[in-house]
């Protein structure tokens, strides 16, 4: 038994309140998940404790986030989860189109315009034992929710605080976050790092000492107008904020190099801002106790976060809900 409901419910047992458009619209609904193909409402969709992606972290996913009504490169990110798929070897057994369909469904189902979207595709059910083999199907899971914030409007114009932790990124010969699968633990474990610190976030560094990134974030600095952003061959993921911030700093007209940056260069940088799909360009003023640059947000952040919130929603630089 894999789920424990019917096909097609979508009774609410309890009353979830979703906040739609720009009206603010209270709309009284339990808030609807998909699971291979049919929706479930929130409270009654489950898989299976069989599920390898329980058992063993054995899968991929994507965060992705929608605003007004615009799903920022979707194609993207449904891109690099058949490609993190294709690097597990797991079959993902809907197209890619199919799944861009499957999230804008779930979306509208939901009636949600702007959003926080979980894609998951574990290995699926199988006996005890991680062979994957065991698993027959893989298990495709989408959960939509209204957006979620990660730091404050008020952190965000201050700048964060964050520590560089003992905690070293995967390296690229292991569970390297170069594929967005379903090991979080070395991020888990760097965040707990940085909550017992009394900071915003953690950075981590790779094997041999250079700065890889945050724990969902790439991050970047910029020095007498450089920016400069660490190579994924430090075991961080190729953020997909990441690549659209590399071309609004080009667009910008600034230099904008790929290279090992050190953590005296973080400690001494102008700026130092993180990017991710949560964290979308989140300015540091802070690092282990070091203040940053004038210990707030610098230029070339702020220019950033502007046209960040600007690009997100382009209607072209995503897929529409329609
Ligand atoms: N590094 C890591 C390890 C990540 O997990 C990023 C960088 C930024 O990548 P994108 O493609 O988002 O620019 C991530 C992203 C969550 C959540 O629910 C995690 C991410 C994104 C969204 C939500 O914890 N990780």
């Amino acid at each position: 038994m894999l789920f424990c409901c019917k096909k097609h419910k979508s009774a609410s047992k309890v009353a979830y309140s979703i906040l739609y458009g720009s009206d603010m619209k209270m709309a009284k609904q339990e808030l609807s998940i998909y699971i291979d193909g049919t929706f479930y409402p929130k409270s009654e969709a489950k898989v299976s404790v069989y599920d390898h992606g329980l058992l063993y972290g054995d899968g991929v996913f994507e965060g992705i986030k929608a605003y007004e009504g615009i799903v920022f490169k979707l194609k993207e990110h449904i891109d690099r989860l058949y490609t993190s798929a294709h690097s597990i070897m797991l079959n993902i057994p809907i197209s890619r189109k199919e799944m861009i369909q499957a999230v804008v469904d779930t979306l509208k189902k939901n009636k949600l315009k702007d959003s926080y979207i979980r894609l998951v595709v574990t290995r699926g059910t199988g006996d005890l034992g991680l062979d994957p083999r065991k698993c027959p199907k893989a298990t495709i899971i989408i959960i939509t929710e209204p957006a979620i914030v990660l730091h404050s409007k008020d952190k965000i114009e201050r700048g964060i605080t964050a520590m560089i932790t003992w905690v070293k990124r995967d390296p690229v010969d292991a569970t390297s976050h170069e594929v967005k699968s379903l090991n979080y633990l070395n991020s888990i474990l760097a965040k707990i790092e940085s909550n017992a610190g009394g900071v915003d976030e953690a950075i981590c560094l790779d094997k041999t000492g250079f700065v890889s990134e945050g724990v969902a974030e790439n991050i970047f600095i910029v020095k007498d107008g450089i920016v400069v952003t660490p190579p994924t061959s430090t075991g961080a993921l190729r953020g997909i904020t990441r690549t659209a911030v590399i071309k609004l700093v080009e667009k910008l007209g600034h230099p904008m190099i790929e290279r090992n940056v050190t953590p005296n260069e973080l400690f001494t940088a102008d700026e130092v801002f993180f990017t991710g799909t949560a964290a979308e360009v989140t300015p540091v003023r802070e690092i282990n106790k070091r203040m940053i640059g004038e210990g707030k947000p610098g230029p070339v952040t702020r220019r950033l976060v502007e046209e960040f919130h600007k690009l997100v929603r382009n209607p072209k630089e995503g897929t529409l809900i329609k």
